[in-house]
């Protein structure tokens, strides 16, 4: 195969607004080169060459893990770093309180001066990329600018990336402007910039995961939330997937966790061996994007085209379709390198290797303290390769949505499921979650912090008015989905999950669909209908006695009024803009408590 690199990506777009925009951009920038991605397989392999020649990527055992690859980052860019993430809108009420803020002129001025130059001896790549199915009303086109061919590499699998993008835009001038340049990585000049009125965000400083890859968290959530709003549709950090039954019925889930809370995993859930004839069916596994549809149902598309997964803790017991949908074409990312050319991490099927590379290139035994993979290490696989992708996860139509889930990493306090009593209180229990911070983030891990609807760090408006849409969505949507809130993550006095998790989550999908479906009994509590043991499906879960359901699902009075007294700060930080409702259902909550 030809990979001479200087063959490809020669080829201009013919879209007029964008090819001045690239040329603009270019003469700010100054590289080398300008490479035009047109996301066919021929250029892939060039890339991938190029890559290899200049360092950024290793590739891997080619027997035993054909197209893929190892990047190492920066180690001083492992996350998303919240602190630098910027919402720039012209008033700083528009970004709100939960948002860094910056006025829109200063922030370009600073960040145009930034990228000036910073491409000299480089190439800089154009990346049309398509978020959602061709063809479908919901998709959108956006362009990434970047000097990053880990990006490139990156977005060619996390979005339908290259011409399918210009065929889907036609002649519509409007697209997503993203600016992407890696500077010298210094985390002093590190800024993840969104300005919503125009459409743009221009990144610099670091080339990982959320900060780099445009089209995920800034254009699909930040950027989209604040559209969505706009145009009476929903940007959301949730996992879609479908539950067939034994009978054959198809019930649609989304669900919201915030980082590292376990969306990969619950949209890939293989059933346990006793839930013969049930199949669960990926659609998406991180961002939905749902609209009324005139049926009045509410109906999702997944506007990624992979996933970016976290790597610790996968295995073939977690997460069999996972470790199937990574054997191939995929880009490993900061986990550690065995000497045989495959890749290991802690919670991994294999032992931990005799000897290793961590995730620095340093040598790595399992003597050695520090862990061999970061712990937000990461996957970047097509979902093409899940052996459970739904095939509506390219229906341009979408899926209809039955239920939604909230859910967050709480050692205490919130039972493993119940149920909204309504809407508005369902937005409650999402506008209210908690979650313990992670890794995916820059900073302390394990601190409880409110992240309503996992959108804290994804939100490209003011909270409180989100809070509002969420509740005005309600009169568009003629037959609404069930809202449903869980905690996988309760633990024992002796710090041990009470929950084994993962495909044993399907009892607590099963008693969700049959809720949906009026199959499935609960009984009212305070803090909504919960399933009795009765209600709940123990068939071969042994441990799972009545007592121990008893705890899982354990209502503690103290831990509840200091609940609602954490969740008083944020609604006292969002109070100006804060919906009645919300009010309301607190004053109800706390009076049924
Ligand atoms: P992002 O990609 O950051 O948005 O994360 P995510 O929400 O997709 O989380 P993911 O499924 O990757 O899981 C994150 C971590 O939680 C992994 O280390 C998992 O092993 C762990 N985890 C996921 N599901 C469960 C569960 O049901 N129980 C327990 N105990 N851990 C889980
Ligand atoms: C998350 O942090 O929610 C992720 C990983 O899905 S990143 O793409 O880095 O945002
Ligand atoms: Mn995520």
């Amino acid at each position: 195969m030809n990979t001479d690199f200087s063959q490809f990506g020669r080829t201009p777009c013919s879209h007029p607004q964008a090819r001045a925009w690239v040329e603009q951009t270019a003469a700010l920038t100054s590289p080398d080169r300008i490479f035009w991605c047109d996301g066919s397989e021929a250029e892939k392999e060039a890339l991938y060459a190029e890559a290899v020649r200049t360092g950024v990527l290793i590739q891997l055992n080619q027997e035993k893990l054909p197209g893929c690859y190892y990047h190492r980052s920066n180690p001083n860019d492992v996350a998303r770093v919240e602190q630098c993430t910027y919402i720039c809108s012209e008033a700083e009420v528009d970004a709100g309180p939960t948002n860094n803020w910056a006025e829109p002129k200063a922030m370009r001025a600073k960040l145009l001066d930034l990228a000036t130059g910073s491409m000299k001896g480089r190439t800089m790549y154009v990346v049309p990329y398509l978020m959602g199915p061709h063809g479908s009303p919901l998709a959108k086109v956006g362009v990434e600018i970047t000097d990053s061919i880990y990006v490139v590499l990156n977005m060619r699998i996390m979005a339908r990336m290259g011409q399918i993008a210009w065929d889907h835009l036609g002649d519509c001038p409007e697209f997503n402007r993203g600016l992407h340049c890696l500077l010298d990585l210094n985390p002093e000049r590190r800024f993840i910039c969104h300005f919503p009125e125009n459409n743009e965000i221009i990144s610099v400083g670091s080339g990982y995961g959320g900060n780099a890859l445009l089209g995920k968290k800034c254009l699909a959530l930040r950027i989209a939330s604040a559209l969505g709003r706009k145009e009476g549709w929903m940007a959301e950090h949730m996992l879609i997937m479908g539950v067939e039954s034994p009978s054959g019925d198809k019930s649609f889930v989304a669900a919201a966790f915030p980082s590292q809370c376990g969306k990969t995993n619950f949209a890939m859930l293989v059933p346990p061996a006793e839930f013969k004839g049930w199949k669960v069916w990926t659609v998406g596994d991180d961002i939905a994007w749902m609209k009324p549809g005139p049926d009045g149902r509410l109906w999702a598309i997944n506007p990624e085209a992979g996933f970016f997964g976290v790597a610790p803790g996968t295995n073939a017991k977690t997460n069999p379709n996972a470790m199937k949908t990574i054997q191939r074409d995929t880009i490993y990312t900061n986990v550690a390198l065995k000497p045989d050319g495959t890749v290991w991490w802690e919670g991994h099927d294999d032992p931990a290797p005799a000897e290793c590379l961590d995730w620095q290139g340093r040598p790595w035994t399992p003597e050695s303290k520090e862990k061999a993979a970061h712990a937000n290490s990461r996957f970047t696989a097509p979902m093409a390769n899940n052996p459970m992708l739904a095939p509506e996860a390219n229906d341009p139509a979408g899926v209809p949505i039955d239920a939604i889930i909230f859910g967050g990493r709480r050692p205490n306090t919130v039972p493993l499921v119940f149920q909204a009593f309504n809407w508005s209180h369902g937005v409650f229990l999402g506008a209210t979650m908690g979650s313990e911070t992670t890794a995916a983030a820059a900073g302390a891990v394990g601190q409880v912090r409110r992240d309503p609807m996992a959108m804290l760090p994804f939100c490209g408006y003011n909270m409180g008015r989100y809070f509002r849409h969420w509740l005005d969505m309600r009169k568009a949507i003629k037959y609404p989905p069930r809202i449903f809130n869980v905690n996988w993550f309760r633990k024992d006095t002796d710090g041990k999950f009470l929950w084994p998790g993962f495909g044993q989550n399907m009892r607590v999908l099963q008693w969700v669909v049959g809720r949906c479906r009026g199959r499935a009994g609960a009984h009212e509590t305070p803090l909504g209908w919960v399933p009795r043991y009765d209600d709940f499906n123990t068939e071969g879960l042994d441990g799972l006695t009545p007592e121990t359901f008893e705890k899982l699902q354990a209502m503690n009075a103290d831990e509840w009024r200091r609940e609602i007294l954490q969740q008083d700060e944020l609604f006292m930080r969002l109070y100006q803009f804060l919906p009645k409702e919300l009010i309301f259902q607190r004053e109800l909550l706390v009076a049924r408590l």
